[in-house]
């Protein structure tokens, strides 16, 4: 991969105001509650690299993105973006954006390099010094114990598939717990436990299994371990009091892409968009907050043979009350049998395309709000725990001084109507504590690798050495907002 040339003075921030500031302006933090949480997301996996160093286990993207053909180019995340050494300059230029707290990942193999048995000692002490830096910084942790990267180790052993895994969460969890007691306020049992089932039953995430029923019985057993996790807290922490940054409070991160019929009455479109949203996020939030799956996902198991080992007292001890949820909200979904109709569809609301062909719909995010509120629970708050979009633009072209500049103007439009339309959403009463851009870096992004680009400042992941960062117009556009 070739070196960018950005000698000239990328990041010159002196007043460089985007021109399409202008464009998207008439909101800022000022808007939204004085104590909101304002953080940026990021993942192990995605960011850390030093796949081989200071005793860091294999994990399953280090074994899946050799596999030939499984991620763009065959790229790895074995040097990402070098947070592992990066970590204070990086960290900073979150606090210099003006943003208050920082969502990460724990690599479960750094910490637990066969993800049981003996700790890594260096792992723990990278993250302790991270922690140190954001709070020396001023941004509020808010740590997610799993986010993707099982052991390589856990996986000989069947990974998601034995229920064994239950108990080896727990006691990863445990350890975390207690060695950040002090320190972090927000955790995150498991991040989008979606992905899991990708990685089981069609094969496009790691570990690459295609099998429904593996998704489905991984799926199960990572709910299982969810509800462990949540008791590991509580025996750590105390009983359950309501969220407060004073104290330590856990959730989950599910996401919701909700899926709408493109023809309303036609009963086709309607079943596959029901039965999208079932096996999407439904196949979560039920059990996690009703204590159940739903009849239509359970009918759906029972006819394409799914059904997952379930023993009694498995929903029981998936549905722990939480302290508050997490939600990754990027945009829906318009399904038809028919194609032509979901471009009718979408081109009937304004036929609005972002750059990445992707529709441009930010009211995906009041939509779930009042989907949480109206179906799942009424008594705990939300953070948006990412939000964010790709390739908006992404070449850097030198202004009038010579400075390179990234006018990612897609990526601020998009930003802009999420942000309305959580505004309005918190003005309608919805109890919403914080909100996290997706992402600071571009950075490994899954199959795509790199060259889906999410990031808010532009760097070349994967490259050795120093690598330039330059700020995209969206960067300052977000500092500016959080001024
Ligand atoms: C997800 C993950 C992130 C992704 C981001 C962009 O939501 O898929 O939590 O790891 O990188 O969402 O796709």
């Amino acid at each position: 991969m070739g070196k960018l040339d950005l000698s000239t003075a990328a990041n010159r921030d002196d007043g460089y105001i985007p021109a399409s500031a202008s464009l998207y302006s008439g909101i800022s933090r000022h808007d939204f509650p004085e104590d909101f949480l304002w953080g940026i997301a990021t993942s192990a996996a995605q960011i850390e690299g030093a796949a081989f160093e200071d005793g860091k286990g294999l994990e399953i993207w280090d074994v899946f993105s050799r596999i030939p053909g499984r991620t763009f180019g065959g790229q790895t995340p074995d040097l990402a973006c070098d947070y592992y050494h990066k970590y204070p300059e990086q960290l900073a230029m979150m606090k210099e954006l003006g943003f208050n707290s920082h969502r990460f990942s724990f690599s479960w193999a750094r910490i637990i390099p066969d993800g049981t048995g003996p700790v890594n000692q260096k792992g723990l002490d990278f993250y302790r010094r991270a922690v140190d830096k954001m709070l020396e910084l001023g941004l509020t942790p808010n740590a997610t114990l799993y986010h993707w990267d099982l052991p390589q180790g856990l996986e000989d052993r069947g990974g998601f598939l034995n229920r064994d895994v239950v108990n080896w969460y727990g006691e990863y969890a445990t350890l975390l717990f207690e060695t950040f007691k002090n320190e972090i306020p927000l955790w995150v049992t498991f991040n989008e436990p979606i992905a899991t089932y990708v990685g089981y039953a069609l094969g496009a995430f790691a570990p690459g299994r295609r099998l429904e029923k593996f998704g489905r019985q991984a799926n199960h057993n990572l709910l299982l371990a969810h509800g462990e996790g949540v008791r590991r807290f509580r025996d750590v922490f105390g009983e359950k009091k309501p969220y407060d940054l004073s104290h330590a409070n856990i959730g989950i991160v599910v996401d919701i892409w909700h899926h709408h019929p493109a023809r309303p009455d036609n009963p086709d479109d309607v079943r596959i968009a029901e039965l999208e949203n079932e096996k999407a996020y439904r196949s979560y939030l039920n059990p996690v907050f009703k204590g159940c799956y739903t009849d239509a996902l359970l009918k759906y198991m029972e006819e394409t043979g799914s059904m997952p080992e379930i023993r009694p007292g498995d929903m029981e001890s998936i549905c722990e009350p939480l302290d508050f949820f997490g939600l990754n909200c990027y945009n829906r979904v318009v399904d038809s049998a028919e194609p032509s109709a979901v471009k009718e569809e979408i081109e009937f609301r304004g036929g609005n395309y972002m750059d990445n062909g992707q529709e441009f719909y930010p009211e995906a995010i009041y939509d779930a709000l009042h989907n949480l509120r109206d179906n799942y629970f009424t008594d705990i708050p939300v953070i948006i725990t990412e939000n964010g979009t790709f390739n908006c633009g992404e070449t850097p072209v030198p202004d009038e001084n010579g400075y390179m500049r990234v006018h990612d103007t897609t990526r601020i439009r998009y930003l802009h109507g999420f942000l309305t339309c959580l505004k309005k959403a918190i003005d309608d009463g919805f109890d919403v504590r914080g909100y996290n851009v997706w992402t600071l870096l571009d950075n490994f992004e899954w199959p795509a690798a790199y060259s889906y680009k999410f990031g808010l400042v532009k760097t070349e992941p994967g490259a050795p050495g120093e690598n330039p960062y330059v700020k995209k117009d969206s960067a300052f556009w977000f500092k500016r907002f959080l001024e």
